[in-house]
C-alpha cells in the first residue's frame, strides 16, 4: 500500500488494484463545433485539464497500470438516446444533427473521438457509454471486477457532470474513488470547485481529492508487478 495526499484525508491505496479512469476527453466537448458549443458553453474552459491529465497517462502507462477511457455518445441511428435528452434544452444543434465535426454526440464520428492529446493506446479498454454516468449501460463494472479493481483515479470532463456522476455510481459499487482535481474542468468553474466540494465532503462521502501531483509522487517509475 502507498499512500495519496488527498482530501479529506490522506489515503492509503494499493496500486496494484487501482485504475486510471479517464472521463469524455472527447472533441465533442473540448473542441469548437461540438456537443459543449452548441449548448452555449466556451469549450476553451477545459483545456486546462489535458496538460495534467497527459502527465497522468504517461505516468499510469510508464507504471503498467489499468487504463480506461470512456465516451459519452450515441448509435446513429439514435436508438439509445432517450428523446428526453435529445430534446433538452436549446442547442444549436441537437445530438444527431451534423456538425462541422460530423453528427453531434453519435458515436464513429470525429467529433465523438478522444482528443488526440490524450489517445488511448493499444489495450485500454474505451468505454462507450449513452448517459452521463459511466456504470449506465455498460460493463464498465464487469471489466474493473474482473482486473481485480477496488480504486480508481478519475479524470475527465465535465467536474460536476460526467466526473460527479460516475464517481457516485463507482461509490455506490465499492469503489474508492480519488479525483485529481487539476485533471477535471467544467464549462463553469464554480460548478468545477462544487463538484470537488461536494465528493469529498463529510469524511469523503463520495471520494477524494487530490492531483496530478501527488498521483506523480508516488506512481512507480516501472511497470508494476500486478498480481490476481
Ligand atoms: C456533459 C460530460 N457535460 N461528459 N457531459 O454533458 O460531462
Amino acid at each position: 500500500m502507498v499512500i495519496i495526499k488527498a482530501e479529506p484525508e490522506p489515503l492509503p491505496i494499493d496500486l496494484a488494484r487501482t485504475a486510471l479512469i479517464i472521463i469524455d476527453m472527447q472533441r465533442d466537448f473540448l473542441e469548437p463545433g461540438g456537443f459543449g458549443e452548441t449548448l452555449g458553453n466556451d469549450v476553451s474552459l477545459l483545456a486546462r485539464a489535458v496538460g495534467p491529465c497527459r502527465k497522468v497517462l504517461d505516468a499510469a502507462r510508464a507504471a503498467g497500470m489499468l487504463i480506461i477511457h470512456t465516451r459519452e455518445g450515441h448509435r446513429p441511428d439514435l436508438t439509445d438516446a432517450p428523446i428526453a435528452k435529445v430534446e433538452r434544452g436549446k442547442p444549436s444543434m441537437r445530438i444527431g444533427a451534423p456538425g462541422p465535426m460530423g453528427r453531434i454526440l453519435i458515436r464513429g464520428e470525429a467529433g465523438h473521438d478522444i482528443i488526440p492529446e490524450l489517445y488511448p493506446v493499444h489495450g485500454e479498454p474505451v468505454i462507450d457509454k449513452p448517459g452521463k454516468g459511466a456504470f449506465y449501460a455498460t460493463d464498465l463494472d464487469a471489466l474493473l471486477r474482473n482486473f481485480g479493481i477496488q480504486y480508481l483515479l478519475v479524470c475527465g470532463v465535465t467536474t460536476e457532470v460526467c466526473v460527479n456522476t460516475s464517481v457516485r455510481e463507482a461509490n455506490d459499487r465499492g469503489y474508492r474513488c480519488v479525483v485529481l482535481a487539476d485533471c477535471c474542468a467544467s464549462y463553469f468553474p464554480e460548478f468545477h470547485e462544487m463538484g470537488l466540494a461536494m465528493i469529498k465532503a463529510q469524511g469523503a462521502i463520495f471520494g477524494w481529492v487530490s492531483s496530478a501531483q501527488h498521483l506523480l509522487e508516488i506512481l512507480p517509475a516501472q511497470k508494476m508487478v500486478l498480481t490476481a
